[in-house]
């Protein structure tokens, strides 16, 4: 693993932080994640509007979206069953890189085809803001956008790529962020290609 690259006040970045073995053995875990838990397409609260992203979830609770608002809970939206079990690499990652935070109960699973974007935006639906979010990165590179705590002021772009490693904490927490591109074709990791981003998340004040 390399060294963390603090791009802004609470913003770690581990490029490289899972070896292609690690990015392997994770993807492998992830797909049977999926096949428990069948990938949704989230819309938007009150429009429905879908989201191009797909996602999934594991741990005790997962962050589902739909007309009724955004919110947390214990079972997948379509089939009605629990969310499969974080797997141990995860809380690895998660006890490495947010040592002393409690545990995560959520990881939710972004599936992007190269189509893919996600908008800027924040993630306030957790009680807890103290606890960092840690992501990972798997298959494509993403062009990732990272701005302020306000709507509308300035932003950096870095790209994201198959292994690399982020915790959002401190003043990162509550900031302004997207995905506006993802480069098909950049990665052997998936053989479908696309890009799988796992951000595990402490939802209960702890
Ligand atoms: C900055 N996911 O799931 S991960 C999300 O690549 C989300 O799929 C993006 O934004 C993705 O909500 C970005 C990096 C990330 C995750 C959480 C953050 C950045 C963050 C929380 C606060 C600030
Ligand atoms: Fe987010």
């Amino acid at each position: 693993m390399s060294g963390a690259v603090e791009i802004a006040s609470g913003l770690s970045y581990y490029p490289g932080y899972l070896d292609r073995a690690g990015q392997e053995a994770l993807r492998d875990e992830i797909g049977a994640i999926l096949a428990a838990a069948p990938p949704f397409v989230p819309r938007m609260p009150r429009t429905g509007r879908p989201f191009s992203v797909w996602m999934s979830n594991c741990g005790e609770l997962g962050w589902v979206s739909d007309e009724k608002g955004y919110r947390y809970q214990p079972t997948h939206p379509e089939t009605g069953a629990s969310w499969p079990p974080m797997p141990a690499r995860l809380k690895a990652v998660w006890a490495a890189l947010a040592p002393g935070a409690p545990p995560p109960e959520a990881c939710l699973i972004n599936l992007y085809d190269a189509a893919a974007r996600m908008g800027l935006h924040q993630d306030r639906d957790e009680a807890e803001f103290s606890a960092p979010v840690v992501s990972l990165s798997l298959g494509d590179t993403a062009l990732f956008r990272f701005g302020g705590v306000a709507r509308g002021g300035p932003t950096r772009s870095f790209r994201l790529g198959s292994g690399d490693a982020m915790t959002l904490g401190g003043p990162a927490r509550l900031a302004f962020h997207g995905i506006d591109r993802i480069y098909a074709g950049s990665s052997t990791l998936l053989a479908e290609g696309g890009r799988i981003n796992l951000t595990m998340r402490r939802v209960a004040k702890g």
